[in-house]
């Protein structure tokens, strides 16, 4: 029979949690969800590729799949991988989503990825509740990436607002797009505004956990943390530098843009931090306050055995619509304002064209009038002859 270890000198062993919760995971492998959302056209897919043609390459078990939501307003493709280091066992899933338009106003082209972020949630919560509790369907998120478009400005409203959503659901971990676009300089500027904004409107990101004791991790999560938000090159083409190394990269006249070059952009660190460093701390977090935070919040809202209230019975959902009515009747009221102008404004163009014509009609009856003179004056004329 196998004996208890024995009581530890200094306390009951909680200092070890970290460490067991690391055994378990290594035991049974870790199960990690990956999403990557953002507008159209930021190379959401591309970096997906090219996190799975760099280091991943080759994964187990590799397929994509298209999974069609219920209300088929986003079509979600789910790749997934088996990945194994030093025998520690990954099962990655990357959620790829559709990029949503780049117009404002457009609640409903987001709304469907909030929603699949809930919905895992709610799924996990109900097998949870069942006698049989073993291989549950397991989706949730463990980590959002969100991808900002490198405009060298600033957020855009629509940005804000879906990041504060997703910010309060996951793990999010915002990144600049396609890092290549924007000079080294242009880029430093760019993240710190975006990090000014991220910390005035109060979004919450994912923040590496500093560990006071480990000099070594506390280092490298302050690296991390001063990097956010990562700046991205996607790439899954081989491209030879000018000094000859055949790298991932893109091409340029002036010279090639690495994707693992770290004077080029963060793709290095953001990979490191998903699959390396911080993979179980995104997962517990996950567990322990995302999936914690929905979980009390359904619990607080339903009664037992009640299903998952309907989105305007919700009260959070009701805030909101009424606040989308009030945006609304703002709207019309700006939208008649402005029509009661441009009528007000037609009226004065008609009353000055009516001058005009009245002008050019009474210059044209003393034209005729002079020409009736002459045509008189030119008959006497000819009458003397
Ligand atoms: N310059 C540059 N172009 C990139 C980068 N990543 C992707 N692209 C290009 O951007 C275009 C769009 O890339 P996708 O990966 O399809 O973008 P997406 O975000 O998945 O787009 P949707 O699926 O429509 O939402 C392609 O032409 C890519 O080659 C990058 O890092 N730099
Ligand atoms: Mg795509």
């Amino acid at each position: 029979m196998a004996n208890l270890p024995p009581p530890m000198s200094n306390g009951i062993g909680i200092a070890n949690l970290p460490n067991q919760r690391h055994k378990i995971v290594a035991k049974h492998g870790a199960h990690f969800t990956v999403m990557v959302v953002g507008e159209s056209g930021l190379g959401k897919t591309t970096l997906v590729n090219t996190l799975f043609s760099t280091e991943l390459s080759p994964p187990k078990n590799y397929n994509r799949r298209h999974h069609k939501q219920l209300d088929k307003l986003t079509e979600v493709e789910i790749i997934k991988a088996e990945l194994e280091e030093k025998q520690f066992k990954t099962k990655l899933t990357v959620i790829d989503t559709p990029g949503f338009g780049d117009y404002v106003n457009n609640r409903d082209s987001w709304a469907p990825i909030v929603d699949f972020i809930d919905d895992q949630h709610e799924a996990y919560m109900r097998q949870e509740q069942q006698p049989q509790r073993k291989d549950k369907i397991d989706l949730r998120v463990h980590a959002c990436l969100y991808f900002i478009r490198p405009t060298g400005h600033t957020l855009k409203p629509l940005d804000i607002e879906i990041m504060k959503r997703l910010g309060t659901r996951v793990n999010l971990i915002p990144v600049i797009a396609k890092a290549d676009t924007l000079t080294q300089n242009d880029l430093f500027t760019f993240k710190q505004r975006i990090r000014e904004v991220i910390h005035v409107q109060g979004i919450r990101i994912y923040q590496p956990p500093i560990e006071p004791d480990d000099e070594v991790t506390a280092e490298h999560a302050r690296i991390l943390a001063e990097a956010m938000p990562f700046s991205i090159i996607g790439s899954t083409e081989d491209v030879t530098t000018a000094d000859g190394r055949v790298v991932k990269g893109r091409e340029y006249l002036w010279g090639v843009a690495e994707v693992e070059n770290e004077n080029h952009c963060d793709f290095r660190k953001l990979r490191s931090l998903l699959i390396r460093t911080h993979m179980l701390d995104l997962i517990s977090t996950t567990e322990e306050l995302h999936y914690e935070n929905y979980r009390q919040g359904q619990m607080e809202s339903r009664k037992p055995g009640e299903s998952k209230p309907r989105k305007f019975e919700n009260p959070k959902f009701k805030e909101e619509e009424e606040q989308l009515r009030r945006r609304f009747t703002e709207q019309v009221k700006a939208e008649e304002a402005r029509f009661r102008q441009w009528e007000q404004h037609l009226i004065q163009e008609r009353d000055r064209l009516n001058k005009d014509l009245e002008l050019a009609h009474s210059a044209i009856k003393s034209l005729e009038a002079e020409l009736d003179n002459l045509q008189a004056g030119y008959g006497r004329g000819t009458n003397r002859r």
